[in-house]
């Protein structure tokens, strides 16, 4: 076993501590510190302190408000009382609510307030300062969630946060809502498993239909999630079966004992429940939002959920949604639906996340002016204005499914009086399973940069954080930034170790969504590989940056050309099958045919999709020449000689792109071969696993490509222009 096969205190035996592995934490735990202030998550910042110190040789002490030194032992087995009061300090973590302050601290707040030049000291809400004075670094935050923040910030610099001089940085998440939606069902689903769209094992909760015994998975997990920036997690599946569908009432207590894992790391539980749960669980005849006794119903039902759970943070319902109930049956709307939950959840505080994800799913191929993209919109753009402050609009970021390539969904830019929230795709459902590497960071980057209204207008970021245009403009409150989690039971946590780097750049894009892939992806690295000591860290750098940085557009390249979605296997959706979904009712077409491909969405002799965009997008996607060629097949039906902007045909550029995909696929697997030998450094085990995953995708990669050059081979004609073989 290597070092960094060696499980920390907080991860359960064999299991791969991903960006916390003990020695990520070696440069706190070999200093002196003091930690200043009380509450439950400055207590996880002291223990977390003193288990790093024990292990490193450094000290620490906990002073509580009014200066009271507890020098107590650590809270956990393991950890052990340190430090003694009036020694001098390397680091000191301290609560400004906490007066008085250690002088050193005081000393940075008073400077923060007057380089702000408004004199106002407030760190804000999870936020904290970092600075370095008198040759101690110190961290102080407002709220005990910005402390252990700021000390994951220090674990992310290391070394650097004791060295010489900085200016002082303040730091505070773009939005408050950060959260990763399970799709774990209690019960094994005869078709979907323990998590739908899992690619990591069983469920961190619940083994085939019953808590788990042991959850302390859940403690680390939550640890894992403080230190990339998320908040709240939805611990079950949108798809509220009947045995999820008790969390709300008897089975209330499971929820209870993994939100009592979570609390200590400042994550917040959510619930996904059903809309007809008036009727199932509570056996009244009707789930009718309007109805008296229903409203009633959930109010009482979340009385009690809060009774149970007081930092509950809310709902997150899919109604009307591929076969989940809603309120279409009984003629109101989805307004009349949501508004009926916010209100039993707004006397505490609590929020309902409801879900834009509408369409009809039994609809006729042979119909073509039907299109799912245009669905969320017509249902969801007539409510703006009609929804409770406490409800969120959770949209999909593309209009269709989480596609590999897709446009904004229209729908962010629809509601301007109607909180919304963005959701991404963690879990790799179309992204290749997490067999596939690909690295989705530049992907949801392009997503949150987009600016709907056109240059020099607010980005997809700002209206998921609730940015305005300016001081005067009216704007609801954002709805933060949601993703479907690829997490499970698997040692890796992700099934393919390098797809721990998704959820940690989610979470890091989530708090901060300017920040770089590749700057993210250096900090995974950092972390993750930091044990690292018999090697040479920059070749592996190096590596993982060849391999991964345009993981997510050699994938698109390899699979799906120009915009078109959803030619893969019907059900599990892996691998090619480009006709698996044409002729079935599920509104997921290209329409090729012997002359061309692509989906005419536009206005002028479409669907009309184009104009659910303002402009220039509007304008930009309704026109063939303007529309960018990585969206072409999206909007338009062009034929197969069609020249793109990047001069290539539309047949020529579907060969090309395979063909190059494939190589890329290759190289990548040759890099992560070369890190073997002479300068070992990657624990073995990993090495192996991601090996045996790279020969996957190489094969994957080659049947995609086989498969669709053959089947635009076979339905143009047009032979490839460099006479390369195609079956
Ligand atoms: C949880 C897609 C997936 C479903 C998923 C659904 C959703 O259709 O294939 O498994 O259901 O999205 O987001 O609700």
């Amino acid at each position: 076993m290597t070092v960094s096969d060696l499980p920390s205190p907080l991860d359960p035996a064999g299991v791969h501590a991903a960006w916390l592995p003990p020695e990520a934490l070696r440069a706190i735990g070999s200093r002196r510190t003091l930690v200043h202030g009380d509450g439950l998550l400055v207590e996880t910042v002291h223990d977390e302190v003193a288990r790093a110190c024990a292990r490193y040789g450094g000290s620490v002490l906990h002073r509580a408000p009014g200066g009271g030194c507890t020098g107590r032992p650590g809270g956990r087995p393991g950890a052990r009382a340190v430090g003694r009061e009036g020694e001098p300090y390397d680091l000191v973590l301290a609560l400004t609510t906490a007066d008085p302050l250690p002088a050193v601290a005081e000393a940075v707040r008073a400077g923060f307030g007057r380089n702000r030049g408004t004199g106002d000291h407030a760190a804000g809400a999870e936020g904290y300062v970092i600075d370095r004075h008198d040759d101690i670094t110190v961290v102080i935050a407002d709220d005990p969630a910005g402390l252990l923040y700021g000390l994951f910030h220090l674990v992310r610099l290391g070394g650097r946060a004791f060295g010489g001089t900085r200016r002082a940085e303040h730091h505070r998440p773009a939005t408050p809502r950060r959260i990763l939606d399970h799709w774990d069902n209690v019960d094994v689903h005869p078709v979907m498993g323990q998590v739908e769209r899992g690619y990591a094992g069983g469920s961190i909760f619940w083994l085939d239909g019953a808590l788990r015994d042991d959850l302390s998975r859940v403690r680390a997990y939550g640890r894992l999630l403080a230190a990339c920036g998320v908040n709240a997690i939805t611990v079950n599946n949108v798809n509220v079966h009947a045995g999820e569908a008790r969390l709300l009432t008897d089975r209330l207590g499971e929820v209870a004992a993994i939100a009592g894992e979570l609390r200590p790391y400042g994550i917040q539980v959510h619930l996904s429940v059903g809309f007809a749960s008036p009727v199932t669980l509570g056996g009244l005849p009707t789930a009718d939002p309007l109805d008296d006794d229903v409203r009633k119903w959930w109010a009482a039902a979340t009385e009690r959920v809060y009774e149970a759970l007081p930092d509950f943070g809310g709902y997150l319902v899919k109604a009307d949604s591929e076969g989940q109930p809603g309120p279409f049956a009984y003629g109101r709307t989805h307004a009349d639906g949501a508004n009926v939950l916010a209100e039993a959840l707004a006397p505490f505080g609590g929020i309902v996340r409801w879900r834009a994800f509408v369409y009809n799913h039994r609809q006729d191929w042979r119909d073509r002016s039907t299109d799912r993209a245009r669905a969320a919109c017509d249902h969801f753009a007539p409510l703006d204005g009609l929804f409770r402050d406490n409800v969120i609009l959770q949209v999909k970021h593309g209009p269709i499914d989480f596609q590999t390539r897709e446009p904004v969904s229209p729908v962010i830019a629809a509601m301007p009086s109607t909180r919304v929230a963005v959701e991404l795709q963690v879990t790799q459902e179309y992204t290749g399973q997490q067999r596939h590497v690909c690295y989705l960071a530049p992907m949801w980057s392009e997503v949150l940069g987009f600016r709907p209204w056109g240059p020099g207008g607010r980005a997809v970021a700002d209206v998921a954080a609730g940015n305005t245009a300016s001081d005067t403009e009216d704007g609801a409150a954002g709805g933060g930034l949601v993703g479907v989690s690829n997490v499970g039971a698997d040692r890796y946590w992700t099934g393919h170790p390098l797809a721990q780097a998704n959820l940690y750049a989610f979470g890091r894009l989530a708090w901060s969504p300017d920040l770089e892939p590749a700057a993210i992806l250096d900090e995974w690295i950092d972390l993750t590989f930091a044990p690292v000591t018999d090697g040479d860290p920059e070749r592996l750098r190096d590596a993982l940056h060849a391999i991964m940085d345009d993981s997510w557009r050699t994938y698109e390249s390899y699979t799906a050309p120009l915009g078109v979605g959803f030619m893969v296997r019907p059900g599990h959706h892996y691998g090619p099958d480009v006709d698996g979904y044409e002729y079935t009712p599920w509104g997921t077409y290209h329409f090729a045919d012997r002359d061309g491909v692509g989906v005419d969405r536009t206005r002028a002799t479409g669907t009309g999709f184009t104009g659910q965009y303002p402009r220039p997008w509007s304008e930009v996607y309704e026109s063939v020449e303007r529309c960018p060629d990585e969206l072409l097949l999206f909007f338009h039906h062009v034929p197969y000689g069609h020249v793109l902007r990047s001069g290539s045909t539309v047949i020529q550029h579907i060969y090309d792109s395979h063909f190059a995909g494939v190589e890329r696929v290759a190289e990548a697997r040759r890099r992560w071969d070369g890190l073997i030998g002479a300068g070992v450094v990657v624990a073995p085990a990993l090495h192996t696993r991601v090996r045996e995953l790279l020969d996957e995708q190489l094969r994957s990669a080659e049947e995609w490509r086989d498969q669709i050059n053959a089947y635009f081979f076979r339905k143009s004609g047009v032979p490839d222009a460099h006479g390369r073989r195609i079956p």
